[in-house]
């Protein structure tokens, strides 16, 4: 390392190590990673995955490549021995903005556990400019601005692979550009990410606003464009045809290159679905296969279900994708006949409208084409699947029970544990030695510790090392001050009205007036906030609103900010994620029981000795009965209730409001004098009327037992031994959330490569 360093600085820069800035030295340790990746051998087999997603969330890149490498500790010491520190370096690195949230990152997750498990799969995806924008705080509210990532030196390397795409009255060629994906000591995989040459960033202005219908220009601009006018979802089309299009003419260009005969496609290929947004490649074979390479179309049809896989991340009806035929023949005309084709076929097998692919009203629902012409489709948590099979997508199951399997979502631990905590990661090497990076089951030899009361106390330093790092962040990044004696209650995740953000700041409006009425608390709480909200999507402003006011009245009142401060981060993403998430005491994961598909937040906080403060919902369910009930602290209605609750309409929060003084005390601040003293009345009134009137992820059904079991909590922290035990089983019972499980599964139930 010491050596290809020189090298590298003295060839750019004529530059010694000692002397080079830490940009200089940033750009050569990316081009010193990029040779050693480009002479790892890749990963081969005779059946190859494509893992296609809109969005691929992988944060940054080069600590991540050299611990995978298996550099990490030889180029810290290098770079110590001239004088730069690791971490410094990495802040010049820009976070590549390709994705939004869980499913982005469990992407990104998913390729690290399938290189580091020696499997042949590729990820396939788009080029976004500007991805996610990038969110700013001004006047207590949420503006965006676009985030450009992509620098002349970067991990992007573009290919000669090119493809034309048809479009309706013309065409676009591509370009691939490809980002190495180097697995934990073993062989490596890419990440292709297409894009086209006419992108024009130059067309965007005041903050994130474009001509929507110039698509030469906007295609790969950015990730999830508005879509709440026509020419927004025509962009997204547009993107969702080009992605899949490149794909299917990259699996059967490499296919054919390594001799397959296309008649036995699916021996050789296997294709995930991630989510609805790539499912156009399942017509886009078909016609491929039928137009240009002589299939009869039931033979097309036949090959292609057999190669493709599906995978579900919400039973949201309004995430559901259901594209307009009008939109589609405007776009993807040719895809049409085919998804008629499809259809018909259906129509003809099953006498049954809930499972027709185009519903009365002229709309496609892309995840209907996925169950029918796919051979898996697959939830990502027990409880998630077993809402797909008994209801969400009963008829589909009734129909297709042998393709409905469930695999619960990991993370991979080398960038949750060995990059984001060192100073954990190696204790536990040191406790019970380094088989659990590669076997994350081996953590349970921690239970051995429960009860050493040394183990426990180094737990406790760890955590309250990682959080005066995080106080030292926060003051230079937003300057706010932070008390790391305090507890860290932290929530980092989309903001969306089903994960309740505004439950919890109920919470803090709850806990600032206890604390005006002088019932001070033991110990000061650090309530933490991470989230962006979609532009478009006005109530989850408004929620960032609330609480972006509750800081301002909190933090700067005397009697309360002693005892309790509030912080949103600004801009969170993967970076800020990796800062937070070791800090953590208190994870929240309080979405409404059913609506959660899984969370992967609420396993990266277990691993890193933080407890659950949840509902039973998604993965909760599984981090509890690994756990049991003294390790997690769960409250709220359970999922049954709160399904029939929705089947008889039944819920009435008005009701709730009316008839409890105490939930009518907590609601009524959003509108009281102080706040709109701070706060826009629009905002505030907006939301106030929003959940007294309709509230329908039923935040005031569960508000109470909520404040009830997060007081119990806090009051529950003050037993520091008992409170470390809690820690310590959370990690010692994370093993089973790593990727690498959930992508053995994927490989022995859908894969089989
Ligand atoms: C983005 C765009 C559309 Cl149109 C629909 C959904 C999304 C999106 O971001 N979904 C998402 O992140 N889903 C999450 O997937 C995670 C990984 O499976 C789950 O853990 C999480 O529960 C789910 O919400």
């Amino acid at each position: 390392m010491e050596q290809a360093l020189q090298r590298i600085l003295q060839e750019k820069f004529q530059k010694d190590i000692k002397d080079a800035t830490k940009e200089e030295i940033y750009t050569a340790l990316l081009f010193v990673t990029k040779e050693k990746m480009e002479g790892m051998t890749p990963n081969t087999g005779d059946r190859k995955l494509y893992y296609i997603s809109a969005e691929f969330l992988i944060g940054k890149l080069l600590s991540n490549n050299l611990i995978n490498l298996g550099l990490f500790e030889e180029t810290r010491e290098v770079l110590a021995k001239y004088g730069h520190d690791l971490t410094e370096i990495e802040e010049v690195e820009p976070e590549p903005s390709l994705g939004n949230g869980g499913l982005g990152r469990l992407a990104a997750c998913f390729l690290d556990s399938i290189a580091t498990l020696g499997l042949s799969g590729d990820g396939v995806g788009l080029n976004y400019h500007d991805g996610l924008f990038l969110q700013k705080f001004a006047d207590n509210k949420q503006w965006e601005d676009k985030n450009p990532w992509i620098t002349d030196n970067s991990w992007l390397t573009r290919t000669d692979c090119h493809f034309e795409v048809p479009f309706n009255g013309f065409t676009l060629t591509s370009t691939m550009y490809d980002i190495d994906v180097p697995g934990y000591k073993s062989g490596c995989n890419k990440l292709h990410l297409f894009d086209i040459d006419t992108v024009d960033e130059s067309m965007i202005h005041d903050g994130i606003q474009f001509d929507k219908s110039d698509v030469r220009r906007n295609l790969t601009l950015f990730l999830y464009p508005d879509d709440s006018d026509e020419a927004g979802q025509l962009l997204r089309i547009y993107q969702q045809y080009f992605m899949v299009s490149n794909a299917a003419q990259l699996i059967l260009k490499e296919a054919q290159e390594r001799g397959v005969d296309l008649y036995h496609l699916h021996e050789h290929v296997c294709i995930q679905i991630n989510d609805t947004h790539p499912t156009m490649v399942i017509p886009e074979l078909i016609r491929i296969l039928t137009t240009q390479k002589g299939f009869n179309m039931d033979t097309a049809i036949d090959v292609v279900r057999k190669t493709c896989a599906y995978t579900n991340h919400t039973i949201l009806a309004e995430a559901l994708e259901k594209w307009p035929i009008a939109y589609l023949e405007k776009v993807v005309p040719q895809l049409m006949p085919i998804i008629r084709e499809l259809d018909a076929r259906v129509r003809r097998d099953f006498h049954d409208e809930r499972v027709y692919i185009i519903d009365k009203m002229d709309r496609v629902h892309m995840a209907h084409i996925d169950i029918h012409y796919g051979y898996a489709v697959n939830g990502v948590a027990a409880l998630h699947t077993e809402i797909l099979k008994e209801s969400e997508l009963k008829p589909f199951y009734d129909i297709y029970p042998e393709k409905f399997n469930n695999k619960t979502n990991g993370i991979t631990f080398r960038r949750w544990l060995l990059h984001c905590n060192h100073e954990l990661a190696d204790y536990l090497k040191e406790l019970i030695g380094e088989e659990y990076v590669e076997d994350a089951s081996q953590l349970e030899k921690l239970l051995a510790y429960k009860d050493d009361e040394k183990v426990l106390q180094r737990l406790r330093e760890i955590k309250k090392d990682a959080k005066v790092e995080l106080k030292n962040y926060l003051k230079m990044t937003q300057d706010v001050d932070v008390d790391e004696n305090s507890v860290f209650d932290i929530q980092i995740k989309r903001l969306h009205e089903y994960k309740r953000q505004q439950m919890n700041a109920l919470y803090a409006i709850y806990k600032y007036k206890e604390i005006k009425k002088g019932n001070l608390p033991a110990r000061p709480i650090t309530m933490i906030f991470g989230a962006k909200a979609a532009p478009a999507y006005t109530i989850a402003k408004d929620i960032i609103h609330l609480i972006l006011c509750l800081q301002q009245l909190v933090n700067n009142d005397p009697d309360v900010n002693k005892y309790m401060r509030i912080v949103m981060v600004e801009n969170y993403n993967v970076t800020k994620a990796e800062k937070l998430i070791p800090a953590c005491d208190i994870s929240e994961q309080i979405s409404l029981a059913s609506k959660e598909a899984s969370g992967t937040g609420n396993m990266k906080f277990m691993l890193n000795g933080a407890v659950t403060l949840g509902t039973e919902d998604g993965a909760n369910v599984e981090i509890h009965q690994l756990v049991g009930d003294d390790n997690i602290y769960i409250f709220g209605e359970k999922s049954e209730k709160v399904i029939q609750l929705y089947a008889d309409s039944a819920y009435n929060s008005r009701a709730i409001y009316e008839s409890d003084p105490q939930i009518e005390e907590l609601v009524d601040f959003i509108i009281s004098k102080e706040m709109i003293m701070i706060g826009d009345p629009v905002n505030l009134g907006r939301l106030y009327k929003e959940i007294v009137g309709k509230d329908w992820f039923m935040t005031l059904l569960d508000v109470k037992d909520y404040i009830r079991t997060k007081e119990q909590m806090l009051a529950d922290y003050e037993d520091e031994t008992a409170w470390a035990k809690k820690m310590l089983v959370n990690i010692a019972k994370a093993g089973f959330f790593s990727s690498d499980r959930t992508i053995a599964e994927y490989n022995r139930d859908i894969w089989h490569l």
